[in-house]
């Protein structure tokens, strides 16, 4: 029986995918039939290249192998169809021919080249004009999310990357920076995959010291900004969580927005940056007493996705390796669903070293970290220390903070603003842009 492989994300299934799908049917009964198998391509296989898919491969499946002329549909774990290929041995591949140009062309060529071996033959099927996956996801952006979707985000994100890259964002312009930047590797498009509300930036950004001055409502107004022009997932910087009783509403209040985690920290008393380390007095909570609240605000929560994350300040207070392991697992015997391990040191060996003890932990979970001062530490470093969520805690506050002084400067000296605009500005015709609905 002759086959027909087509490799497809289906996440967005539109006419150019079925037109695919039907060309392949009309091959395959041109030559007596045969199967029609789709390697429908894994979460995990999706998110090495893109952003993760909508709908989950579950999902995706039941929708494509109710699609006529579909006969089964396997799983394609890579993004490289060659080790099914070799499994299957089709007859033909089948698929759009925009991929003969461009990154693509090399992905088509190895599998020519594979299909070869068996005398198989890839097909290019003339690219639907007028609709493409890209166009939909833009649109789909732009219509938004619903907070159940947004907070489940996050753990099917830990389910399918190696590491979740996480970018700071103190206000809604920022939030949108996070939200759209990306940039292409080869043929990857490489994004950040949410976005952390840092109570360090947050503060600075209404000109306030970083020592939980700003309460929870004042939070929330800046969190709604964001929320409003963004879909990724969101991790709130909860500082110590408040007392218990606090603790339990902002947990409900960030579930209802879909915000997906939150992370506290094991200290008490008038809080203060853990980056100041011993020069400041800081004192951590014991370890029952935070265990404590851990589980209240566990028992409070109402979804399954929603995450708290206990944040170990033993390294940062110099308190040693056995103190935070020991702790680490006090918390996840409480129900933490993360440990966030913190330091100040400029090398990553005591991060590495925690995380090779932490990964021995028989209940292990993800585990978080903040590359603020260690900042040469690379995303792979991290992935092959085991390490799942990487957070970039600061660095467009900081960024933003010398442009605008630089700005400042120029106009004083200048006596005039031509030099700073031309200089240090974008142009007025962006700014004016920037923001869609303006116009
Ligand atoms: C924050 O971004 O507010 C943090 C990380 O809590 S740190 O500033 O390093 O403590
Ligand atoms: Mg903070």
């Amino acid at each position: 029986m002759k086959k027909v492989y087509i490799g497809m994300s289906a996440d967005l299934l539109h006419p150019g995918h079925l037109n695919i799908i039907h060309e392949a049917r009309k091959l395959l009964d041109s030559i007596g039939g045969g199967e029609l198998i789709v390697g429908l391509l894994t979460d995990k296989a999706i998110a090495s290249y893109k952003r993760l898919p909508y709908m989950n491969w579950e999902q995706r499946k039941i929708i494509i192998e109710n699609v006529k002329g579909v006969t089964q549909v396997i799983a394609q774990e890579t993004l490289d169809y060659v080790p099914n290929l070799l499994r299957i041995k089709p007859d033909y591949v089948l698929h759009g021919d925009d991929w003969k140009t461009g990154v693509q062309a090399k992905t088509r060529q190895r599998i020519v080249d594979v299909m070869k071996e068996w005398g198989g033959e890839v097909i290019d099927i003339p690219y639907t004009e007028g609709i493409s996956s890209t166009k939909l996801n833009k649109a789909l952006k732009d219509v938004g999310t619903t907070p159940e979707i947004r907070g489940a985000r996050l753990k099917r994100l830990l389910d399918s990357k190696d590491i979740v890259t996480i970018c700071e964002s103190h206000n809604g312009l920022s939030g949108l920076i996070v939200e759209n930047t990306s940039i292409m590797e080869e043929n990857r498009k490489i994004e950040f995959d949410g976005i952390w509300i840092s109570s360090l930036t947050q503060s600075a950004a209404q000109a306030k010291p970083d020592i939980g001055y700003l309460d929870t409502t004042t939070r929330m107004t800046t969190l709604n900004d964001i929320l409003e022009v963004t879909t990724k997932p969101i991790i709130y910087d909860g500082d110590n969580g408040g007392p218990q009783e606090h603790f339990i509403f902002t947990v409900k209040t960030l579930e209802r927005l879909g915000v997906s985690a939150i992370i506290i920290e094991d200290k008490i008393g008038l809080k203060k940056n853990s980056l100041f380390g011993t020069e400041v007095f800081q004192e951590q909570d014991n370890p029952e007493d935070f265990a404590e609240k851990i589980k209240a605000g566990k028992q409070a929560q109402v979804t399954d996705h929603f995450m708290i994350i206990a944040r170990i300040e033993s390294l940062i207070l110099e308190q040693g390796m056995e103190d935070a392991i020991s702790r680490a697992k006090t918390y996840l015997d409480a129900g933490a669903d993360g440990i966030m391990i913190h330091s100040r040191r400029k090398e990553f060996d005591e991060i590495k070293e925690f995380a090779k003890l932490y990964n021995q932990l028989p209940n292990r979970k993800p585990l978080v970290v903040v590359p603020s001062s260690y900042n040469q530490v690379t995303e792979q470093e991290l992935i092959d220390s085991g390490i799942n969520i990487v957070i970039y805690a600061n660095h467009l506050l900081r960024a933003a903070y010398p442009a605008m002084v630089n700005a400042a400067k120029s106009i004083l000296e200048h006596h005039r603003c031509k030099e700073a605009s031309e200089d240090f500005c974008m142009k007025i015709k962006d700014i004016i842009t920037l923001i869609p609905g303006a116009k």
